[in-house]
């Protein structure tokens, strides 16, 4: 509480675990790793992070093109750099050991401002106008909404349908 100066306040293990699926041990080496590559600061810039990415996404050779493209993804709030929960973010919905549910499970947790885990109309929009940004498909998220909200008649939209849904879409499961 109140231990202001040190960027570990910013994030806790456990947290991070529940919202990632990823077990807490596996969080502390990820960030040992972010550390080696961004230094004390807790901050990864461009550069450094090209040097994580073909780590992240083995095989294949990808230029800096994809990276930066990523980068600028999970650069969420334009600081320039990325934290430690955005590079965490990176990893998860980069990671190939990560399963499609896993990442759509995530991507739609991670910024859901309704409890419970409501899903929301405008919110479920979102969460299509973020995969239509980062995996550059030219979607409608109305469209996707409506055909995924189509001939439902219960009230509260269940969140792991909503990411089943997600993870086998055919405009995005070959990105999954
Ligand atoms: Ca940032």
């Amino acid at each position: 509480m109140g231990n202001k100066q040190s960027n570990f306040s910013q994030w806790d293990p456990n947290r991070l675990s529940q919202a990632t699926g990823i077990p807490p041990q596996q969080i502390l080496a990820l960030h040992q790793n972010f550390i080696q590559v961004a230094g004390n600061d807790n901050k990864m810039d461009k550069k450094e992070f090209r040097r994580c990415y073909d780590v992240l996404v083995p095989g294949g050779t990808h230029g800096h093109k994809a990276a930066d493209r990523a980068f600028k993804a999970f650069d969420r709030d334009n600081t320039g750099y990325l934290t430690f929960e955005e590079f965490l973010s990176a990893y998860v919905m980069l990671n190939q050991h990560v399963t499609p549910y896993e990442r759509a499970s995530f991507l739609i947790d991670q910024y859901n401002p309704n409890s419970n885990g409501i899903i929301t109309p405008e919110y479920g929009r979102q969460v299509f106008d973020r995969m239509n940004d980062f995996y550059e498909v030219p979607g409608d998220s109305l469209d996707a909404w409506s055909q995924f909200n189509e001939g439902r008649r219960d009230e509260t939209i269940d969140r792991d349908q909503f990411a089943k849904y997600v993870a086998n879409h055919p405009q995005y499961s070959s990105y999954f």
